[in-house]
């Protein structure tokens, strides 16, 4: 795949109070909404930044989708969202389908109007967010950043940035390593029973959609 010019996108966190970001959500609108109230999450003042998956398998995709248009909301993209992006531009639902996508053809027309364009909107999310916080640049992508040193603009493989679960498993087996050139990674992707911090690497997914926590953690 060439790589699109905006795989990567950079934000400054001196302009919000506190950052934080979140795993999975996979359309678990309600419990990110009291997860929010928990943690005191002020929208006027507060970024939450998410690791992709907004979208499938839970109870509320659109209003998951729908946050993507809230100023105090930014996502890279996941899986499911590419797989959502690929499904409207080929007319090939059927990968979508398998993996959760069935909500969108069961919404009712004007609902599927308001998801058809929110999804369209999704085709703007980068890969690779990079974050400049008080406490140092931490580095958001979905599943990995598929290099053994981070580099702004570097480019990757997006189709592993997107899926790629190698890394996770060597770190789980006892032989990971630092991702150099940034302080922090953040990952999703993968559900986990809780949260893997390995080296300088973060892995949040801890299986929202199947009943397990939706973790938020506070960057600034
Ligand atoms: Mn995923």
């Amino acid at each position: 795949m060439k790589q699109p010019e905006k795989s990567y996108q950079m934000i400054e966190g001196a302009h919000w109070r506190h950052i934080w970001v979140v795993g999975d959500i996979h359309g678990c609108f309600a419990l990110l909404m009291a997860k929010l109230r928990a943690c005191r999450f002020d929208p006027w003042q507060d970024l939450l930044v998410s690791v992709g998956d907004l979208i499938d398998r839970g109870p509320d995709s659109l209003r998951c989708l729908q946050l993507l248009h809230k100023r105090w909301m930014v996502a890279v993209r996941g899986n499911h969202e590419q797989m959502a992006i690929d499904a409207l531009r080929t007319s090939q639902w059927s990968l979508w389908t398998m993996n959760g996508g069935g909500w969108f053809t069961m919404l009712p027309e004007q609902k599927r109007h308001q998801a058809t364009l929110a999804l369209e909107y999704c085709q703007q999310l980068p890969w690779i967010l990079e974050l400049h916080c008080r406490e140092g640049t931490h580095v958001v992508a979905h599943a990995d950043y598929p290099e053994d040193v981070y580099q702004w603009q570097k480019p990757v493989n997006l189709t592993e940035v997107l899926w790629r679960r190698a890394r996770l498993s060597a770190h789980l087996a006892g032989d990971g390593a630092a991702i150099v050139g940034a302080d922090h990674f953040w990952f999703g992707h993968t559900p986990l029973h809780q949260r893997v911090d390995s080296y300088n690497l973060h892995y949040i997914d801890t299986g929202a959609v199947f009943g397990g926590e939706l973790t938020l953690v506070r960057l600034q």
